[in-house]
Formats: C-alpha cells, structure tokens, sequence
C-alpha cells in the first residue's frame, strides 16, 4: 500500500562523499600518544614529550593487520585530549619534535598516512577539540586559530583524508574551561581543502552509535530529523569523565528508534546522517599492558561486525598499538582470525546458482541483477508496489547461514520489514523477520539447507529499489 506521506522521506539520499564513506565498510582507529607510555586513558596535558619513545615503530606493520582483517582504512589520533601532537605542528612545542622518537625528527602522522597509500588503504584524521594542553583552550576566537591551524596542517601536508573525526568527549566540568567551537568554521575548512572527506560524530555527515561498547540497534535508519546532528547535543551524550562505565554503557533505549515514520511524523527538516559504530579491541581505546588478556574474543567481533556493517552502519574498531609502536601480538592474531572468517564466509554467493523469480518487478529491472553487487543493475518494483516476493530455488539442496541484503541508497533507505522463508516439508517456514536493510542486512539464519528460499518484502516506503542479494553458507 502506497503511503503519500512516504514520498519525501526517499528525496532524502546520501551525498557522494557520505556513500563513499559507506562503502568503506570497516575501518580502524588507532589510538597512540603520551597516553601509551603512562597508562593512561585520558592525559592531562602535564605529560612530558619525553615520555614518547616508541622503539620499534612500524606503521606498515599497522597497516598490514588492518588489511588482514579486511579493514578499508585507518583513523589516526593525531592530537587525543592530552593535546600531544603526533606531527610537528608549527604551532606549539607540545609534539614529536620534543620527544625521543627519531630524535625529534618523527611524524607518526605522515608514517602512517604514507603506509596506509602504499598499500592502498584509506587515511583518515581524528582531531580532538578538547585540548588540555593548550593554554588558551576556553579563550574563544584565539583557540579556535589555533585549532583551524592544526587542523590546515593536517588537511593540507598528508595526501587525501577520507575522514575527520571530532571527538564530543569533554571532562572539563561544570567549573572547568568552556570552549564554545566554531564548528561551521572548521567544517568550512574541511570542505574546502579536502571536499571528499565525511566528517563524523560532532559533524554533519556520519553519526555516532552513542555508545562505546560495540552496540547496534535492530532497525538503523539513515533518514533522520535534522535535529539528531546538533553537536551540543552529541556532545552531550559523550564521554564527560575518564572512566571505564562510560565504554561499557550501550544505546539508550529512548534511543534505539531514530527514524521510522513514528519518529518522521511532524519532522519538516530531515537528513541523509547514516550511523558508525566504535568500538576497541580492548577495554581500553589506548594500550594497556594488563589488558593484553582482555582482547575481544573473536565470536564477540564477528558479532559486532555483522551488526554494524550488515545493520546499515560502518565499524571503527580500534587497535592501539603498544608502547614499542606495534600492534601486539595477540591483537594481529584476532584480527587475521576475523579477517579470515569474513573472507572465507562471504566468497561464494550461492545466488549465482539459484533462478531468482520476482513477479512484480519493472521490465529490464528484474531480480537477474540481484547479483551483481551495483547500483546501477537492480531490482525495482513500480511506484505503490510496497510488498513483493523473491523466490530463489537451486537444483540441488544448498547449506545456508547468511543472506545479505542491499538497499540501492542512491533512491533512499525505503525497505521496513521482511521475512526469509525456506522450504521445508513442502510449506515455506518464516526462519528471519527483519526490519530495515539500507546500505546492507546481514540476516544471521540458524544453519539451514533447503532447494527454495523466499524473501519477502512486507512493506517499503513507495516502491522497492534492491541493488544485492547474497546467500552463503
Ligand atoms: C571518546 C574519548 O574520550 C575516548 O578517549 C576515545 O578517544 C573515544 C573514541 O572517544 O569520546
């Protein structure tokens, strides 16, 4: 049933640069500064340069775990809270210029932005606002200058940069320091020295998940009220004090709904703001060597990357590196282990093999392009056909534990519920009920084999628009 009030929800469609972010799927953060060699999470800002002496630093040893894993990029802590900078910024002597590290001649920053181009791997920066070493922090216009001119040297000196990302966290308290951003003045920046680079969490182009832990909602949606990307509000909800409750909390459950027509209704001013999950291999964003026990186990992961990734979200999952520069090795383990899993799990698409039937599909847009995994073959239904279904039958019995869905984004986010039906006793038997799809569903199906499956589309918003359909085993 077509639902007028449908149509202006799918007008809203990501921007280039937000469905190329998208399409980065899984990427890293490494979390490295003064922080790693005093054991702390949080620094104050007091910590010496000194205290920076990684002896074996290898940024292509960081690269080369991330690509194991199947990562697409990596997200470097440039300048955390402690306001220590991994490159020397002209403008303050609090930075790798200072330390031991290659004797005041490092720059971690462009290490590993050169490392992560050779092996053709995505750059991304995070900045914090919050910078505790800095004297004018709180002076308004003149930390502001200070902060647009660290982060020119970043957009500027280290090739292409596909993300910027803007930490919320603040402890300063109700008695401590208030700095007011111009947060239109550096998304400016941004823009105009780098216009292919999202800028996430207090930024206008990907949303945090509002939590630490690796929690994802059921039903993720990308269109969402305007209002959800208020950065007082993110920051807010961000991290105020150093403690390890925060990293465990998951999503408010006030906040597991953000965009279904419930939440549109009444909203004139919506946007394209899809979700990324964060969260660490360990308890701890930087490295710990207690924590070497503490390496998420590897069932732990793959869940969370089948929930943000296969839930309309992408995955940043730190690894932060010890204090000789190197991943440990306990980490480069899990992640090859779950590098292989993803792998070896989504390599044949028994879709392939299977005739594919959907009746109510537009000529020329039938369920054969379900297939090929792009946009520009795909299967669509007519305006007001809003329930339909796919039927996929193979000659001989195949094994199944996961089918992947793909919404075509560039006509929106529009499928609400469906169900996944095998066959089995002569009747289909419902196995998944899902709600939203969007950039990507993994549907989880308890092992199964069958010669028929059958997707049905219960309800979308105005007609359907499938770019993919894979089933694994
Ligand atoms: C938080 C910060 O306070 C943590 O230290 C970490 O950087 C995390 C990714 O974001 O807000």
């Amino acid at each position: 049933m077509l639902r007028e009030s449908d149509r202006r929800l799918v007008e809203i469609v990501p921007t280039a640069r937000q469905l190329k972010h998208q399409q980065t799927e899984f990427y890293g953060f490494i979390h490295f500064t003064v922080n790693t060699f005093t054991d702390q999470e949080w620094g104050d800002g007091t910590e010496s340069p000194e205290v920076f002496n990684p002896q074996s630093l290898d940024a292509r040893q960081w690269v080369r775990t991330a690509r194991d894993s199947e990562m697409k990029g990596l997200i470097l802590t440039c300048k955390h809270h402690d306001g220590f900078c991994l490159w020397p910024s002209r403008y303050t002597g609090h930075t790798v210029a200072a330390s031991p590290y290659r004797n005041g001649k490092g720059d971690v920053v462009k290490e590993l932005s050169d490392a992560c181009r050779e092996e053709g791997l995505a750059f991304g920066i995070y900045l914090s606002p919050w910078d505790r070493n800095c004297p004018v922090y709180g002076s308004g216009k003149e930390y502001d200058n200070y902060f647009v001119n660290q982060l020119e040297e970043l957009l500027t000196g280290y090739g292409d940069i596909f993300a910027v990302w803007f930490d919320g966290a603040c402890g300063e308290g109700p008695d401590g320091k208030r700095q007011v951003y111009d947060g239109e003045r550096y998304y400016e920046v941004v823009r105009r020295l780098q216009p292919g680079a999202c800028i996430s969490v207090c930024g206008p182009d990907v949303r945090w998940c509002e939590n630490e832990a690796g929690d994802t909602r059921a039903s993720e949606w990308s269109v969402v009220p305007a209002r959800t990307a208020d950065t007082e509000k993110i920051a807010g909800k961000s991290q105020q004090a150093d403690e390890t409750a925060f990293r465990e909390r998951r999503i408010q459950a006030q906040d597991m709904d953000l965009g279904s027509r419930e939440i549109l209704k009444g909203e004139e001013d919506l946007i394209w703001y899809p979700a990324e999950v964060n969260t660490s291999i360990r308890p701890g964003w930087f490295y710990h060597s207690a924590e070497d026990d503490q390496v998420k186990p590897l069932k732990e992961l793959i869940y969370i990357y089948e929930h943000s990734v296969g839930g309309n979200a992408t995955f940043l999952l730190n690894i932060p590196p010890d204090r000789n520069g190197m991943v440990h090795p306990r980490d480069v383990r899990r992640l090859h282990e779950l590098g292989e899993y993803i792998r070896n799990t989504y390599d044949k698409n028994l879709a392939e093999e299977a005739e594919i039937i959907c009746k109510d599909a537009m000529e020329g847009h039938g369920p054969e392009n379900l297939t090929e995994d792009t946009y520009e073959a795909c299967l669509l239904t007519p305006d007001g056909v809003t329930a339909c279904d796919i039927v996929l039958e193979w000659k001989t019995a195949v094994k199944i534990r996961r089918v992947v869905l793909k919404e075509n984004l560039l006509c929106s986010q529009r499928i609400e519920s469906y169900e996944i039906q095998a066959w089995r006793d002569g009747t289909f038997c419902t196995v998944y009920r899902g709600t939203t799809v969007g950039y990507k569903h993994i549907a989880a199906v308890n092992e199964l084999e069958t010669t028929r499956l059958r997707v049905r589309i219960l309800d979308t918003r105005v007609s359907l628009a499938l770019a993919f359909l894979g089933i694994y085993e």
